[in-house]
């Protein structure tokens, strides 16, 4: 088949999920082009996999630089150049819009379109009174929506009331890269244990909370946490760890050249979030072999089973996910069986093997419609 996606390039769950679904597709053997403003970070030079760079022109008239028709007419120019049997819009605004835009001014009849809903399109972006009516339009004349989660499904339903739901295709991960081998291993005696946070640092991840946690749990074993990701909370998370007097025990960095290694080298990943549509940061630690303590929230405990591979507490429940941690920690049997059973689940119900032909049987189904 012939491919194409559009997707937010940076550092946001939508866009690797993009990435990594180009890239095994093209594995599998399909034409894929992928179509973004930058580059995705994820992207691999030997990916297999055409990239597109949307440019934007600057015009004195434009207050704001018009993006969004720079992606439709480049995605409708890909269409025309390659001939798409499918445009797969990952996040509903605007790729799900531009899209259909973009099959407009083609043809018509050939080429379908998948919309893939990620979580804040729906329940943050795509909510708002300015998107609203275009993104519930954008999901209706998509000719298949899909959603990472059961959570995300119902939420979609309840917020947009559309005629049909979206179907559930959950996000995966690549066991090839994301797997325990060589991870670090339970600490020797009065060895530290490394905690990690890997995301975008938005308000709605509670960043703050990961400090407090980590200044919890440091208190009562040797721990140092490492930030991973950049985002508008870095700096309130930075002024926590200095009022909490733990600022040489936690490192922040923008980027891991080498993410799997990261989330092998933690003993512990923390995502406290308000709420995760899927959560594919925790998958991926899991698939190392890494526990994770998270909320009990949005899509979840669909992605951890609390006490089997990983925790679970109330959404800014700090003593609880602290307390949790420590015990756990504290536990080296308890830790080891805990950290096997992520990764193995990891693989059994998240694996790129098990999800992606679901995607390929979607875009045929959609083909023959
Ligand atoms: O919140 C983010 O980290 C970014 C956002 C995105 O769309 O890039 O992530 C959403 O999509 C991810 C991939 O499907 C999910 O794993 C995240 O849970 C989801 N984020 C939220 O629902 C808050």
């Amino acid at each position: 088949m012939n491919i194409t996606v559009s997707c937010h390039p940076t550092q946001g769950g939508s866009g690797i999920v993009a990435t990594e679904l180009s890239t095994a597709l093209a594995h599998r053997g399909h034409q894929v082009h992928l179509v973004a403003c930058t580059r995705p970070y994820r992207l691999a030079e030997d990916s297999g996999v055409v990239f597109h760079e949307v440019q934007i022109p600057m015009y004195p008239l434009f207050r704001y630089p018009p993006h969004d028709l720079s992606l439709a007419n480049k995605l409708a120019g890909i269409t025309k150049e390659f001939g798409a049997d499918i445009i797969h819009a990952h996040y509903a605004i605007p790729h799900a819009v531009t899209a259909l835009l973009a099959r407009q001014v083609v043809h018509p009849q050939r080429t379908s379109i998948v919309t893939t809903l990620h979580g804040t399109d729906i329940t943050l972006v795509g909510s708002l009174e300015e998107f609203y009516d275009l993104t519930r339009h954008a999901m209706i004349e998509s000719d298949a929506l899909t959603a990472v989660s059961e959570w995300l499904r119902d939420e979609t339903m309840k917020r947009f009331r559309l005629p049909r739901p979206p179907e559930v295709i959950y996000n995966f991960v690549d066991t090839s890269r994301f797997n325990p081998t060589g991870r670090a291993p339970y600490p020797a005696d009065g060895g530290e244990f490394h905690l990690l946070h890997a995301s975008n640092l938005r308000p709605v991840k509670r960043v703050a909370d990961i400090v407090r946690v980590f200044a919890d749990v440091q208190r009562k074993l040797p721990a140092r946490l490492t930030i991973l990701g950049e985002g508008p909370q870095k700096g309130l998370a930075q002024e926590l760890a200095a009022e909490l007097n733990v600022c040489s025990r936690v490192t922040f960095t923008s980027t891991a050249n080498d993410v799997p290694a990261m989330m092998r080298s933690a003993h512990m990943s923390l995502l406290l979030s308000d709420y995760e549509s899927f959560g594919l940061a925790a998958l991926e630690a899991q698939a190392c072999g890494t526990p994770v303590a998270a909320s009990n929230s949005g899509g979840l405990p669909e992605v951890i089973d609390h006490g089997r591979n990983g925790l679970l507490c109330g959404v800014g429940d700090v003593s609880c996910t602290a307390r949790e941690v420590v015990s756990l920690l504290s536990d080296r049997e308890r830790w080891e069986k805990m950290s096997a059973a992520a990764a193995t689940l990891a693989h059994e119900r998240f694996g790129l093997q098990a999800i992606v032909p679901l995607y390929e049987e979607l875009y045929k189904r959609v083909l023959e419609d």
